[in-house]
């Protein structure tokens, strides 16, 4: 018989590191943790398998279709914005032919189960492109129908997966003999930047507001590389995986959408500068504007219309932008720093 587990790829990443740290907490212990590399010691022994691979290997995948009966896929690996600018090619292959991989997957296990497989995907505010800043500034919070038109080939990779889950959840192979819609249960978060208090992120355009704020707490210099008055959402980690857990606890019946924007709030870069500077006075947080990841920031939406999330599955923010400060990023960042 096949062992029951919850599959999650990326899982070294920081939202895998987040979600299973979650999940082991909340009494999940049948994780099986895909990652390119050995597991991080701070979720190895929260898992009940390592599966150290690639999610571009298609025997990889037979094998684990054999070897696991799945319960729920979180598909969380991807090369990030930036990074997927310097290997667009790689981006692709990894952000669109992983989901893919991942998504036959979850048909297969929902046909050998005879029931949808919930499969989680983290989408982005990357798959926003506001044509320029006065549109951005005259639009402000969007909904998910405005400006789908990315300007990234990350932003690219994730509304193309967003459809890619919606087809094989309505329309998968829809010229065979039999049915086979309906065996996957797709559901997906467009995420705006996220900030951990436990983790930096890499290879991120979002990444300029956890790396000054990690960097003013570890008493290195900062250069924020894009302008004062740059603004985009935002929310704290902790609040991303509560999101993703209440997304996929949700009575199917209540959503009306396959695909739903979230943010806790959307400072400015001069707003975050303040407040990290209202706690860490010392810091020395230059300007050092990068002209191309500058505009990526600025064909992202000054911020998003969250207010499916809140009426389909009572999406709720703990952290506003005061308390992510005061009552998670701060005491946990000088913790972990000893400062
Ligand atoms: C990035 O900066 O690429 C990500 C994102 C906004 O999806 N953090």
């Amino acid at each position: 018989m096949r062992k029951k587990v919850i599959l999650i790829t990326g899982a070294n990443g920081e939202m895998g590191r987040g979600l299973i740290a979650d999940l082991y907490r909340n009494g999940t212990s049948s994780i099986i943790a895909m990652d390119l590399q050995t597991l991080d010691a701070s979720i190895s022994n929260k898992v009940m398998e390592p599966i150290i691979g690639n999610v571009l290997d298609k025997s990889l995948m037979e094998q684990i279709n054999g070897e696991y009966e799945i319960s729920a896929i979180y598909h969380l690996a991807a090369l990030l914005s930036t990074r997927a600018e310097f290997s667009p090619q790689s981006a692709h292959d990894v952000n669109v032919g992983g989901t893919l991989n991942l998504l036959t997957l979850a048909v297969e296990q929902g046909r050998s189960q005879g029931k949808a497989i919930p499969f989680f995907f983290p989408s982005s505010i990357a798959v926003y492109g506001l044509p320029d800043l006065e549109t951005k500034k005259t639009a402000g919070a969007i909904t998910e129908a405005q400006f789908c038109t990315p300007e990234t080939m990350y932003g690219c990779n994730k509304i193309y997966a967003e459809l890619l889950g919606a087809y094989f959840e309505k329309n998968y192979q829809r010229l065979a003999a039999q049915n086979l819609s309906g065996f996957v249960d797709f559901r997906s978060i467009r995420f705006p930047g996220i900030i951990s208090a436990m983790t930096i992120p890499t290879g991120g355009t979002s990444d300029f507001a956890p790396e000054m704020l990690h960097s003013a707490a570890k008493g290195e210099n900062y250069n924020c590389f894009v302008r004062d008055d740059t603004q985009i959402p935002f929310m704290t980690m902790p609040d991303a995986i509560d999101a993703i857990s209440h997304l996929m606890r949700a009575n199917k019946e209540n959503l009306t959408q396959s695909v739903y924007n979230i943010r806790a709030f959307a400072p400015t870069a001069t707003e975050l500068r303040e407040k990290t500077l209202s706690f860490f006075p010392d810091a020395i947080i230059g300007t050092e504007i990068s002209e191309k990841r500058q505009a990526i920031v600025d064909s992202w939406p000054a911020d998003c219309d969250d207010s499916s999330a809140k009426t389909d599955w009572n999406w709720n923010p703990k952290h506003d932008f005061e308390k992510a400060f005061n009552t998670y990023l701060i005491p946990n960042i000088t913790a972990i720093y000893n400062v």
